[in-house]
């Protein structure tokens, strides 16, 4: 029997109405609707004995009894002993004597216990009732200072929220204390398992006891860890922290420390100098962040780490690219020059670039990499990212534990306790597929955010509070005593290498100026400010100590400080020379070796064999191989059943057009990375990657067995991953994001349940999507697959905000393209992201395909189909993917219209699953021949070519723009002016441009196609000399007409029957002559 189990076995012996039942019921919950009701008001049940930690207590204790009886109280013995013997239900429990003081239904021992009425003897003591008591009491003193010493700590440098000495014990010990006289100080006590404060002695005195609780838990560190569920991990932290001189450092680690300080306050302090009117966001206050990163890094380097990825905020971002990353000085002080740009980007204020380094650390003389990723000014905004980058970096170093990387997350108080991303983020820190095995957090806790004080910018105890969700411990520390802060990190690197569970250190700390150096505190902080004023900065505090300790002379204090203004000195002359800055010195995540010795305008085929899309088709549709006892579910069968039949008609729907998409790359080495909720299966019951048995095992609720036949096609394929994530769109957008910065050559997508909640990642998207390659020329090629579409569910479940996703793409509507034979792939490179609305499994296909047969990367927001995964009409005949066929980035019309275009009356260009509606209407009006349908896959960047030409073919015809969403919303406002600019080529055009397109070499092919911009007399020129662009004609020669819904605040209706309404006329509208 384990011990979980014997712990529950002997819970359930309680009778009821006992202390013991009261546990059973704190721990496994009561019945329903009663599990969380408190336990009853006994003096026992407001001891922490029944608080979260009491499943730890009675599970110590059944060990300690387990390992010597003799060691736990005589009632737990008897309980123990009784219960293990089989004792009936309800007469295992002897109760355990009260520790308040005797109240009207405290139990002498002699009555509970009649054979020790006679006080009996153990060894050579005799055992009464304060004998036991008193031992007890001791035991609930250990276990205050455990649960409690944190609350009395000496946490704050400002002494503002430091609780007065004279109440402070009375606190943490409430009334065990009560018991005990002065004498009593001096008497020696047993020391229970529980407690590592004597080292090797067995036993102590009171007052030492205490003496050392005190040191441990009450000082300048604070330890919450007592709500942690498992024992191990409890006594280990108890062990770092109570075990005698665990805090003592050599001589040369404080002057260490002290050079590090040394460095921290010195750059600070040489940038307050030599720009004092530039906010930096200093660290004054905080300078032991530097050293305990550092202290961080160092100790987990000899655990094994090679690799640091770290996210953080404003606040000392420069001095730890300075003085952790080591980020070349003048790289830093070019950026304080305000010089122009000498590549590409639109670049980003200093305090939020990225670095990347490789570096020796000197203390383990071990090669180590370091990154920080760059983020936007929304706080927390970088955590996901970061930990999605640290997962792929352990994915692809097959670092299956994260023993080589590690991902360090810095943040502020106020942000830590108030931004939701911080808690959506510990939530994956245990899932199997987002883990990192760990992260460190260290809290910046200046107790303060930006004007606001903890008071009024939290409602929990302590900024931290978000984190024991995940059952990290968190340590306290006041960040005036260096020390205590290095044993921290110590500690904290030691759990995160022992456990690979989170843990966080949170800094006590103040803010020694404004948010930042241009403001004035004392406006709203004038107490704060007040005590600020007094202090001392850290770095003389232990200067001073390590004088009086002699480990260091004034002299060599005052050498260490003038080596470091030197360096900074040198490298501030250095940087003066400078004329440029290089945005490519801010990469975060470099590429080595993916851009070298590539034509950046080639572009990979995305077709493949037959034989690889069978083989992909037949392995997609079939059981697991040589496993005739898996059971499949039937509605599963019937599935790849239909599978299996399209495979061998040569045609694919939708899921199967991604499986091979998926396939076929992962044939090619290729990793293939999904992620989203409920993606295995697919939110539409369409995809069925997993497989599960449907025999649940002996002995097992779970069914563990599963197969993935997209990982499992061939031999040396690259692995495949689909995971079904946490419910956070916010934390996993992020997460995908930072997972496809490592490496370019992996196709990582994420999918929205439906599309319409992208927007609770909408930080993500700007932030970060959108604008990452601009502001970081950081490039990534993650997809988004969005479910979208107006089938009648409402309208949370009809839009993905397809008209946000192209209001924030980056080309000009009002600017041709100059137009050549890579005029496609131009556009690609030119763009921030691709949108498509891909109608076809075959259009699905290719785009997935060329995500990675690009020579660059970009984001690719896909509005995926609902209806479409099913629609016969919707499915792609393998004649679309095979070799020699690539991506349309528009269909156009291809059936009887086509054929006699001089008889074509309109020519309707529209996006997605609209199609289908208009082909059937169209055919069911007769009108096959009269109107031409030409379906855009690709809406941004816009096919300008493949639009303008299907316009040439129908010159007469009338241009319609349909689509099914809102006139405000859709694609309407994107499509409109480019088909304008398309049409009439000089609407607003800049005149630099047109010179370019009519200059290239291939205006032959331009002319060919579009004569019309080519008249006899020439193009119009502008009449002056334009700044940039000229608007010259403003009457489109050729307007595109508009149907659809018309404006709207809501995306959908949510009545049925107003939807069926709005879809007819639509296609009224659309279609009527
Ligand atoms: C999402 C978001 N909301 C608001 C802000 C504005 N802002 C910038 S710093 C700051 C205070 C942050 O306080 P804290 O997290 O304690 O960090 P500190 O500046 O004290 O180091 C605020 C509110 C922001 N940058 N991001
Ligand atoms: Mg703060």
């Amino acid at each position: 029997m384990n011990r979980a189990r014997v712990l529950s076995h002997l819970l359930s012996r309680a009778p009821p109405g006992t202390p013991l039942a009261a546990a059973r019921t704190f721990i496994y919950g009561g019945t329903r609707g009663k599990a969380s009701a408190p336990p009853p008001p006994t003096a026992l049940a407001a001891e922490p004995f029944l608080n979260g930690s009491s499943s730890n207590y009675v599970e110590e204790m059944y060990t300690a009894w387990l390992q010597d009886p003799k060691s736990v109280h005589q009632s737990w013995d008897t309980f123990f002993r009784n219960a293990s013997a089989g004792a009936a239900p309800g007469t295992a429990y002897t109760a355990p004597p009260s520790l308040a003081e005797p109240t009207p239904h405290h139990v002498p021992l002699s009555s509970i216990a009649p054979a020790m009425a006679t006080s009996p003897m153990v060894g050579d003591v005799q055992i009464s009732d304060k004998v036991i008591d008193d031992h007890l009491a001791v035991q609930g003193i250990i276990r205050a200072y455990q649960i409690r010493g944190h609350s009395i700590a000496s946490l704050d440098p400002l002494g503002i929220n430091t609780v007065d000495p004279s109440q402070g014990r009375q606190l943490v010990v409430r009334n065990y204390m009560n018991r005990f006289s002065e004498e009593d100080m001096e008497r020696s006590f047993k020391l229970p398992m529980s407690t590592y404060v004597g080292g090797k002695e067995g036993q102590l005195p009171l007052k030492e006891i205490i003496k050392r609780l005190e040191n441990a838990y009450c000082r300048s560190i604070g330890v919450e860890f007592m709500f942690i569920n498992s024992l191990e991990q409890c006594n280990w932290i108890r062990q770092k922290f109570e075990s005698p001189g665990v805090m003592t450092m050599d001589s040369l680690e404080k002057r260490l420390l002290l050079a590090r300080l040394t460095r921290s306050h010195g750059f600070e302090a040489f940038l307050a100098r030599k720009f004092s009117s530039e906010k930096r966001f200093g660290l004054e206050g905080c300078e032991i962040l530097i050293p305990a990163m550092k202290q961080v890094i160092d100790r987990s380097t000899s655990l094994g780490v090679e690799s640091f990825v770290m996210g953080m905020p404003h606040r000392g971002r420069l001095n730890v690219l300075a003085n952790v990353c080591r980020k070349p000085l003048e790289h830093i002080f070019t950026q304080f020059a305000g010089l122009e740009s000498a590549d590409e980007g639109s670049g980003d204020v200093k305090y939020h670039l990225g670095t990347y380094q490789e570096r020796l650390n000197r203390v383990t003389n071990k090669n180590i990499r370091l990154a920080i990723v760059a983020n936007p000014s929304h706080l927390e905004a970088c955590d996901p990212v970061v930990q999605g980058k640290t997962r792929a970096e352990q994915f692809y170093h097959g670092d299956s534990e994260g023993k080589k990387v590690l991902s360090i997350l810095l943040h502020g108080d106020a942000a830590f306790s108030g931004q939701g991303i911080v808690y959506e983020t510990f939530h994956l820190s245990e899932l199997p597929e987002y883990t990192t095995h760990g992260t460190i957090h260290i809290v910046v806790n200046n107790q303060i955010g930006f004007t606001t004080d903890p008071r009024m910018s939290r409602s929990s105890p302590y900024c931290t509070d978000v984190a024991r969700v995940v059952n990290a411990p968190i340590f306290h520390v006041n960040a005036d005593d260096p020390e205590a802060v290095m044993h921290v990190c110590n500690v904290a690197a030691d759990w995160r290498s022992t456990f690979h569970k989170d843990v966080v250190i949170d800094l006590v700390c103040y803010r020694r100026n404004g948010h930042n150096e241009i403001d004035e505190p004392m406006f709203t902080q004038p107490l704060m400010y007040t005590r600020i004023r007094k202090l001392k900065p850290v770095i003389e505090l232990y200067a001073d100590k390590l004088i009086n300790e002699g480990v260091v002379t004034p002299e060599e204090v005052k050498e260490v400080k003038d080596k470091y203004e030197k360096i900074l000195e040198t490298a501030f002359v250095e940087a003066k020379q400078e004329t440029q800055v290089f945005n490519k010195h801010w990469i975060d995540s470099p590429w080595s070796g993916f851009f070298e010795g590539k034509d950046p305008l080639k572009i990979s085929p995305t077709g493949v064999h037959e034989d690889t899309l069978k083989h992909i088709g037949k392995k997609f549709s079939s059981a697991p191989p040589n496993a005739s006892d898996f059971v499949i579910h039937r509605g599963i069968q019937r599935i790849l059943n239909s599978r299996m039949e399209m495979v061998e008609s040569r045609t694919a729907d939708w899921a199967l057009g991604e499986a091979m998409a998926f396939g076929s790359l992962l044939k090619e080495g290729t990793h293939v990375r999904l992620s989203g909720q409920d993606v295995e299966r697919g939110t539409f019951s369409h995809r069925h990657h997993v497989l599960h048995h449907q025999k649940a095992f002996r002995d097992t609720s779970v069914d563990k067995s599963q197969y993935n036949a997209l990982a499992n096609l061939y031999r040396d394929q690259a692995p495949y991953t689909v995971c079904n994530s946490s419910l956070s769109e916010y934390a996993v957008l992020g997460f995908e994001l930072g997972f496809s910065m490592t490496n370019p050559n992996a196709l990582v997508i994420w999918e929205a349940q439906f599309g319409d909640f992208n927007n609770t990642a909408q930080c993500i998207i700007d932030q970060f999507i959108s604008s990452g390659q601009s502001k970081w020329i950081r490039q990534s090629g993650l997809v988004l697959l969005l479910p979208h579409g107006m089938e009648g569910m409402g309208p949370e479940h009809s839009s993905a905000r397809l008209e946000r996703f192209l209001q924030m793409t980056s080309d000009d509507p009002d600017v041709l393209p100059p137009f050549s034979d890579d005029f496609a792939i131009r556009q690609l490179s030119d763009i921030n992201w691709i949108v498509a609305n891909c109608s076809t499994p075959a259009s699905y296909f290719h785009i997935l395909r060329r995500q990675i047969a690009l020579p660059f990367r970009k984001p690719l927001i896909i509005m995926t189909p609902k209806s479409l995964l099913r629609l016969p009409e919707a499915r792609s005949s393998f004649d679309e993917m095979i070799e020699g066929t690539e991506f349309q980035r528009m269909y156009p019309e291809a059936g009887p219209a086509s054929n006699n275009p001089a008889n074509v009356k309109r020519l309707i260009f529209c996006s997605g699953r609209v199609y289908y509606d208009l082909v059937q209407a169209r055919k069911e009006a007769g009108l096959e021949e009269k109107i031409a349908i030409a379906r855009v896959e690709q809406i941004a960047p816009f096919p300008y070519d493949l639009v303008m030409k299907e316009c040439a073919k129908y010159a007469d015809a009338e241009l319609v723009w349909s689509q099914e969403e809102h006139k405000n919303m859709g694609a309407w406002s994107y499509i409109q002016p480019r088909i304008a600019t398309a049409m009439n080529h000089e609407r607003h055009i800049s005149s630099e441009r047109v010179k370019i397109a009519r200059d290239s070499e291939d205006q032959s092919w331009y002319e060919y196609w579009f004569p019309w911009f080519f008249p006899s007399s020439g193009p119009p020129e502008p009449e002056s000399p334009a700044p940039s662009q000229v608007h010259v004609a403003s009457k489109p020669k050729r307007p595109v007409r508009y149907a659809g819904r018309p404006v709207s605040a809501s995306t959908a209706t949510g009545n049925k029957k107003t939807h069926i309404r709005e879809s007819k006329q639509l296609l009224e509208d659309s279609l009527a002559l």
